[in-house]
Order: C-alpha cells, then sequence, then structure tokens
C-alpha cells in the first residue's frame, strides 16, 4: 500500500530531517559572531563601570583634619566628633603651656603657638583634659567611617 509505504519513507526519512535541522542551527556564524561581540561589550561595560567606580571613589573628600584650639585656656569645640582614620590637631593659641592627655594618648607639652595631632584609629568616646589646668577638657567622640566599598 501506498499509504504504509510512505510511512516507511517519513519514519527513513526522520533522522535525516533531524541531522539537517541540527545542521541549521550550527551554520549560523554571524549568531555565533554577535554572541562573541555581546561578550566583548559586556566586558568592555565592566570595565567603563569600574573605573567609574574608581573614579567615584577618589573622588570623595579625604578624611579632612578637624582641628581642636587651645584658647583662653580652654578646648574649641570642647566636644567633637570624628570617624576612625581622621586626625585631629590640636592647637595651642594661647601663650601658655597646655597638653592634651587622655587613657589612650598623650600629648606631652605643647608650648604657646605649636600644635600636636593624633588620628583616631579606634571606634569609640574619649574624653582628655589639660593636666596643667584644671577644668580645662574636652571630648570627642569617634564613630566607625561608613566602609567605601559597599555600593
Ligand atoms: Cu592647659
Amino acid at each position: 500500500m501506498t499509504v504504509s509505504r510512505s510511512d516507511e519513507k517519513s519514519l527513513k526519512a526522520g533522522p535525516y530531517v533531524g541531522a539537517d535541522t541540527g545542521a541549521h542551527f550550527i551554520v549560523p556564524s554571524s549568531f555565533v559572531r554577535s554572541v562573541k561581540g555581546m561578550a566583548k561589550f559586556v566586558y568592555a561595560l565592566a570595565i567603563g563601570l569600574s573605573v567609574l567606580m574608581l573614579g567615584a571613589q577618589s573622588a570623595q573628600p579625604a578624611p579632612q583634619q578637624a582641628v581642636v584650639h587651645m584658647t583662653n585656656y580652654a578646648f574649641k569645640p570642647q566636644t567633637l566628633t570624628v570617624q576612625t582614620g581622621q586626625t585631629v590637631v590640636f592647637q595651642n593659641d594661647d601663650d601658655a603651656t597646655h597638653n592634651v592627655t587622655a587613657d589612650a594618648f598623650k600629648s606631652g607639652d605643647i608650648a604657646g603657638g605649636k600644635s600636636w595631632k593624633y588620628t583616631f584609629d579606634k571606634a569609640g568616646g574619649y574624653s582628655y583634659v589639660c593636666t596643667y589646668h584644671p577644668g580645662m577638657s574636652g571630648t570627642i567622640t569617634v564613630s566607625d567611617a561608613s566602609p567605601t566599598s559597599a555600593p
């Protein structure tokens, strides 16, 4: 019968058709090229973004130096908040010699017109005094600097 023969043909033709479609999937090299091109584009984009992010990081202001003045036998400002890694300059504007003394740091003598600086690496509260002049005291609060790597 013709019907059964055509059935046989279609069964035999099956694998060839499959191979043909398989070949058609492989052939378009333009598609492969476009995928490679896309990969290059994504790569370039990633480099561009990282350069932008580096630029943004370097554009961030460097930790500023805070200044505490010793003026008229007092620390000004008396209370100050800085971030970890920040340096505080203690500037003696008086003629008298002062010092900055805390549990964590000791400046030693700071003659009139001179200054001394200290970098605060640990977060916390720091109460300090001038041991020469009772009542001459101040507090510095050091807060954790926000992580720069996080978005
Ligand atoms: Cu003093």
